[in-house]
C-alpha cells in the first residue's frame, strides 16, 4: 500500500471520525509488512469506496438466454435441467460489470424504509433478459399486495422484511401477512392446476404428482402442524453492531429479532411422496429441493436449490404444504407449494417448490455448500474455504425481548413489563425463559403460565413483569432453556462468526429504568408534570433547579459539611 498517493482532501469523513472508527470502510488497510511502512503513515482513503465504483451499465438488451418455461408459470426460468443454457448465462454475467454492494456495516445504516434497495440484483434480473427485468416490479407489487404496511422492508429486492418488534409476538401464530419475508430473487407466479413436482434422481420410480394428487387422501394422509420458521439470519444486527462480517446485502441482511415466524402448515410429509415413487435407491444420501425463483451467485444464474439429510425426510419432519394459517399458500411464501422443513435453518424449507432430486451427497448448490455455514472466528475474508464451516441445519435454542425497546425510557413500580419469544430447533422446545435485570447475574423465570403452549418445532411467546428496584441505566438480558437443558451464551462474542448467522447469544436490552416506587422520584416526576417539562430525551439537562438553597442549606446545617474540619497542629500560625 502507498499512503502517498492520496490526498487528504480525498477523504470523505473528518480524520477525527475515521479515528474512531466512524465509517471505517474509508480506511486503508495497514501492511505492517510492507517496505515502505512507518508506524506514522497517513490514514489514507480505501481504494475500493462504495462511491466510487467504476462503470456499469443500466440498460441491457436482451441476450436471448433467459426465457419463460411452462405456460401458467410465469417469472420460472429453468436453469439446472439446462447446463449449457446455465454455462452461457455465466459467460454473458461475467462479461458485464455491475455495481459493488452497498456498505452498511463499517458505515451507517440508511435510514429508509425499505432499508436498502438491491439495486445490483435489480440490475442482474434486468440484465438477464427473457422474464426476468419485470421481476423485481411485479415482486414488489406482491408484497404491497400480501404483507402488512407497517413491515420492515430490510431490503426491496429479493424482498427481505420482517414486522416490528411491536407485532413479532403481537399473537402466538403469527398473522399471513406479517410473517417475515426472505427471498433469494423474484416471485414466480405459478398457477395451481398447471402446477407439478418432479420427483427424479435416486428414487425407484421417477414421478410427476399434481396438486389434486398431493390433495388425494387415499394417497397420502393430510398433515396440519404449527411450526415455526427461523432465519440463520435472526438478530444479525447485533453481531454486525459488534463487528463486521461478510456485507452482502442480499445473503446477509440486516435482520432484527423478526425474522422469525409461526404458522399452522397443512400437507403432506415427503417420505410419503417418495414412497409412492418406490422409495430410495441409496437411503444415506440427501434430498435436494428446488425453488421456481432465479438466484444470482458469483456471476452464476441458478434455481433456488438445497438439500436435507434423508433421515431428516424419513423422521416425517419435512412436509410439502400448501395452505397457511387456513388459507391457501400466499404467492410471497412460495405458492402453490413450499417445503417445510421443521427445526431446521429456514433455508431448507423451499419456496415455489418444482423439483425433488434424491442425491447420494448434500448438493453442490451454494445456497447449501457455500453459504449459511457457520465458521470458527478466526476464519474469515482472508482465508474462508466452505469445508470449515458447519453447514447450519438445526436451529439451536434462541429467545429475544420485543419489549421494551433498546434505550427506552421505562418508569415504572418496581417491575418492568417484559415480553419476547424462545425457540429451540431439532424438535426440542422451550422449557424455561429466565430474565435479568442486572445484565445477567442473577436470574427470574417467567412462571409457565406466562407462557404460550408447547410444541414440538414452534417457539413459545411470553411475557413477564420482571422485578426491578434500581434506577438509571440497567441491561435486561433474557435466556432460553429448552427441554434438553441447552441454553444460550451470554455474550454475542461467543457466537459471533463471519457470516454473520445464528446470532444464539443472550438478547439484551439496555433501559433506564426510572422507579415511581421511591418517594423521591415519584414527586420529581410530579414536578416535572406540573411544570408542563417533558421528561425525554434523558440527555436534556432539567430546566429548572431541582433544591431550593434553602433547602440546601438546611441539608448541610443538618449534616456533616464538605470537607472534614479536623484540627492540625501548626507551630507557626500559633
Ligand atoms: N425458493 C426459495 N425458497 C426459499 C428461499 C428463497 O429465496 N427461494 N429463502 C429461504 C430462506 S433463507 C428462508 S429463511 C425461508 C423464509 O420463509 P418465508 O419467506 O416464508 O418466511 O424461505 C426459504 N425458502
Ligand atoms: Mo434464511
Amino acid at each position: 500500500m502507498h499512503t502517498d498517493t492520496f490526498t487528504r482532501e480525498a477523504k470523505h469523513s473528518p480524520e477525527w471520525m475515521l479515528e474512531q472508527g466512524w465509517n471505517a470502510y474509508e480506511l486503508m488497510v495497514v501492511d505492517q509488512t510492507a517496505p515502505n511502512y512507518t508506524p506514522d503513515g497517513e490514514i489514507a482513503p480505501a481504494e475500493h469506496q462504495p462511491e466510487s465504483t467504476k462503470e456499469y451499465a443500466t440498460e441491457f438488451e436482451d441476450p436471448k438466454i433467459a426465457e419463460e418455461e411452462r405456460e401458467g408459470w410465469h417469472g420460472y426460468v429453468e436453469w439446472e435441467y439446462y447446463p449449457e443454457k446455465k454455462a452461457k448465462a455465466f459467460e454473458y454475467m461475467s462479461s458485464k460489470s455491475f455495481p459493488p454492494p452497498p456498505e452498511f456495516q463499517l458505515g451507517p445504516i440508511p435510514g429508509t424504509n425499505p432499508v436498502l434497495e438491491g439495486v445490483r440484483w435489480k440490475l442482474w434480473h434486468k440484465a438477464m433478459g427473457g422474464p426476468l427485468p419485470a421481476v423485481p416490479d411485479e415482486s414488489w407489487d406482491i408484497v404491497l399486495e400480501e404483507k402488512h404496511p407497517d413491515m420492515l422492508h430490510l431490503l426491496q429486492f429479493p424482498y427481505n422484511g420482517e414486522p416490528p418488534k411491536r407485532l413479532v409476538t403481537a399473537k402466538e401464530i403469527t398473522p399471513n401477512n406479517l410473517h417475515f419475508i426472505r427471498n433469494h430473487g423474484g416471485i414466480p407466479t405459478i398457477e395451481e392446476d398447471k402446477w407439478d413436482l418432479n420427483v427424479d434422481g435416486l428414487v425407484r420410480e421417477p414421478k410427476k404428482l399434481t396438486l389434486a394428487d398431493l390433495k388425494n387422501e387415499s394417497l397420502f394422509p393430510r398433515i396440519t402442524k404449527a411450526c415455526t420458521i427461523q432465519c440463520s439470519g435472526t438478530r444479525r444486527v447485533e453481531q454486525i453492531a459488534l463487528y463486521a462480517g461478510e456485507g452482502d446485502e442480499m445473503i446477509n441482511a440486516p435482520w432484527a429479532e423478526g425474522a422469525i415466524g409461526t404458522a399452522v402448515y397443512t400437507g403432506v410429509s415427503l417420505k410419503h411422496v417418495i414412497k409412492h415413487c418406490g422409495g430410495l435407491i441409496n437411503k444415506t444420501g440427501h434430498i435436494e429441493l428446488f425453488g421456481a425463483d432465479t438466484y444470482f451467485k458469483q456471476n452464476e444464474v441458478m434455481n433456488y436449490a438445497v438439500s436435507v439429510p434423508w433421515s431428516k425426510v424419513k423422521a416425517n419432519e419435512v412436509l410439502l404444504c400448501w395452505e397457511m394459517n387456513g388459507k391457501p399458500l400466499p404467492k410471497i411464501h412460495g405458492a402453490p407449494v413450499r417445503a417445510l422443513v421443521m427445526g431446521y435453518i429456514g433455508a431448507r424449507s423451499v419456496k415455489w417448490l418444482y423439483r425433488v432430486s434424491a442425491l447420494d451427497r448434500p448438493t453442490h448448490a451454494p445456497v447449501q455448500s457455500k453459504e449459511y455455514l457457520y465458521f470458527n472466528q478466526q476464519v474469515g475474508k482472508h482465508n474462508q474455504r466452505p469445508v470449515e464451516g458447519i453447514q447450519i441445519q438445526e436451529m439451536p435454542v434462541s429467545s429475544a425481548i420485543m419489549s421494551p425497546l433498546n434505550k427506552q425510557v421505562i418508569i415504572h413500580e418496581g417491575a418492568i413489563d417484559c415480553r419476547g419469544w424462545g425457540y429451540s430447533g431439532g424438535g426440542r422446545w422451550p422449557e424455561r425463559i429466565e430474565l435479568s435485570a442486572d445484565g445477567g447475574f442473577s436470574w427470574y423465570a417467567v412462571p409457565v403460565e406466562n407462557l404460550s403452549s408447547k410444541h414440538r418445532f414452534a417457539w413459545r411467546t411470553w411475557h413477564y413483569s420482571l422485578p426491578c428496584e434500581v434506577e438509571g441505566w440497567i441491561e435486561i438480558v433474557v435466556r432460553c432453556w429448552d427441554n434438553s437443558l441447552n441454553t444460550q451464551p451470554l455474550e454475542v462474542r461467543s457466537a459471533w462468526n463471519w457470516g454473520l448467522h445464528v446470532t444464539s447469544s443472550c438478547h439484551r436490552v439496555k433501559v433506564y429504568s426510572v422507579n415511581k416506587k421511591r418517594e423521591a422520584t415519584r414527586t420529581r416526576l410530579q414536578e416535572f408534570e406540573k411544570r408542563g417539562e417533558l421528561f425525554t430525551p434523558i440527555t436534556k439537562p432539567t430546566e429548572f433547579p431541582t433544591m431550593s438553597w434553602e433547602d440546601y442549606d438546611a441539608w448541610w446545617k443538618k449534616n456533616e459539611p464538605r470537607d472534614v474540619q479536623e484540627d492540625v497542629y501548626d507551630s507557626d500560625f500559633e
